[in-house]
This record gives structure tokens, sequence and C-alpha cells, in this order.
């Protein structure tokens, strides 16, 4: 690719307000959610309800946080987004779609045979997806590997993780976190969504966790617990991390309490949220509610 080619990085816009970074982040939210009906649409069913509740962590990554080329997704000197949760590859598809990196038309084929855009990441299928990650809980190790090769290689190159609450349950993420602390990798960033929800219930009836932010201060991370619906305080989070990284090398974790359908009033309370079933019906009414809360949150 041509050296004078424009490294996109969403968030650095020379002379933006606080007020107008936030407002751009809010948007590109609202378009992955909306991106995430469609696609949920399709199948009738699935992970919809952790990508309307990822929305907001994805949207601050994809529009303020990663360096990347959209139209060259292995370029060297990006930003690496690894995302462990395979089955969260909705949400991803759609920030993906919204970053540019893939057609917002070929959104419409998820989960569909020979689709680019299989139910579960695959990084031999879509271009922008680092890792498969099916399996949970190993998405970290393989940041803790990337970010060290980076380091050896002169790259000032950052790698971002995206975990599910429920891959705390996993001994492999607890050995990553004490690699990454003893390779002092300042260029890794675990963001874990906090939904309280898991494939067999509630996180706190599956194994309890908490306190988890004690337990990452504890394994050597800059910790910090956010509303992960909250993009003012996501943005600070991520400022932070990235502030505590230059001074202290330490990596970061940032803890996102987020909410399942957040933004959709008929999902949020949904049960079995795992894995939704909606109705043919209903779809519209999700879309039109999602608007309807975004454009009132944007008149205040
Ligand atoms: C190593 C491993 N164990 C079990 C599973 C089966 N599984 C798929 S999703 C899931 C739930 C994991 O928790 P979380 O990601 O927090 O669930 P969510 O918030 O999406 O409901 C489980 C146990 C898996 N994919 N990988
Ligand atoms: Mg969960």
């Amino acid at each position: 690719m041509a050296a004078t080619q424009a490294v996109q990085t969403a968030g650095r816009i020379p002379g933006e307000t606080a007020t107008e970074r936030t407002a751009r982040v809010s948007g590109a939210a609202y378009r992955i959610r909306h991106h995430a009906l469609n696609m949920g649409e399709v199948q009738g069913q699935g992970y919809v309800g952790q990508a309307l509740g990822a929305a907001d962590m994805l949207a601050a990554v994809y529009a303020d946080q990663l360096r990347f080329r959209a139209d060259d997704p292995e370029w060297s000197g990006r930003d690496r987004f690894l995302l462990s949760t395979g089955h969260y590859a909705i949400g991803h598809y759609a920030a993906l779609a919204e970053a540019g990196i893939i057609p917002v038309e070929e959104l419409e084929t998820y989960g569909s045979d020979d689709s680019r855009l299989p139910m579960s990441g695959m990084s031999t299928y879509t271009p922008g997806m680092e890792i498969s990650g099916g399996s949970l809980g190993h998405g970290l190790s393989i940041a803790v590997g990337i970010a060290l090769g980076l380091r050896h290689q002169g790259s000032t190159a950052r790698v971002y993780n995206f975990l599910s609450d429920g891959e705390l349950d996993e001994g492999s993420t607890w050995e990553a976190a004490m690699g990454g602390h003893h390779h002092h990798l300042g260029n890794v960033t675990a963001m874990v969504d906090i939904n309280a929800l898991q494939a067999d219930g509630k996180t706190d009836t599956v194994l309890r966790t908490e306190p988890v932010t004690e337990k990452w201060e504890a394994f050597g991370w800059y910790s910090q617990r956010v509303d992960g619906n909250d993009i003012s305080a996501l943005l600070a989070a991520f400022d932070n991390a990235a502030a505590q990284a230059a001074a202290t090398g330490r990596p970061s974790v940032i803890l996102c309490d987020t909410k399942v359908g957040r933004g959709v009033p008929l999902l949020e309370d949904r049960e079995k949220a795992h894995f939704m079933r909606i109705e043919e019906h209903e779809w519209q009414t999700c879309r039109e509610q999602l608007t309807a809360g975004y454009e009132e949150k944007a008149s205040r």
C-alpha cells in the first residue's frame, strides 16, 4: 500500500470538543445497533442482546481509539482489536461496517452459507477479525503474545482485547493477566463486557467472580470500572488508560457494566437473553424504539 495512505483514527479530530467527541461516538453506537438489528432480522434470532449492550464499547474503540486503514485491514502498523467472544461477532461486524472495513450491504449475509460473516467470529473469513474466538478464554493470552511481539519489533501499535464476564471464569484469562503484568505490557488494553449474564444464567449464579476490579488490580493491571453504556465515561477511561500506560507501562483493563439489549426497551428485560428469539413483527418496533431513544437523547 502507498505510504501516503491515510491512517484512520477517528477520535483525533483537531479542535473537537468533549461534547462533539461524545456526540460523534454516540452516532457510531446508534448505527452499530441499527446494523445489528438488521442482521439479527435475517436470522430471526441470535446474539442481538450482546451487540446492543456492547455497542457503546465497540463504538468507543472503532470510532475513537483504533488506528487502522479501512482499505488495508492487514496494515502492519494497525492497532489490533481481538474479539475473544466469538458469539459477539454480530456486534463486531456492525462495528467493522461502521468503520468502513466491510461494506454495509454485506451485513445482510450474516450467518448465511458462503458468507464472510459467520455467526461466530473467524479470522480466516472476515477482514478485520484478528482471531477466531469461539472457544472462550483465549483472547487475552493471544493479546499478550501479540503485544510482546509488537514491542520486539519496535512497533507503537496497541492491542485491545474485548472479553465477556463469562471469560473471567477461565483460568487462562488470569494466567494471561499475570503475563501482561510480568512483561509490563503497557501496549495492552483489555475491556470486559460485564453484562451479568452467561449462557447458563446470571453470572453471579454460574461462578461468583466479584469483586473483579480488585482482582485485576491485584494482578497488576490499572483497573477502572465504568458504566459501559455511558460514552463520556468510556472515553474518559480510555484517556486515563493511555495516560497510565505512558507514565507507568502498566497494562490496563476497563471493566464495563452494560445492559443486555440496551437502547431497545422491548429487548432490555427479555428472558433467555443470551440467544434471543425475536418475532417477525417485532423487528420494526425494535428499530423504531432505538431511533426514538437516540433522537430523544441527542436533543437534550
Ligand atoms: C471454553 C468455552 N467454554 C464454554 C463455551 C460455551 N459458551 C458459549 S457462550 C457461553 C457464555 C459465556 O459467557 P458470556 O460470554 O458472558 O455470555 P453472554 O454475556 O454472551 O450471555 C458459553 C459458556 C465456549 N464457547 N467456550
Ligand atoms: Mg456475559
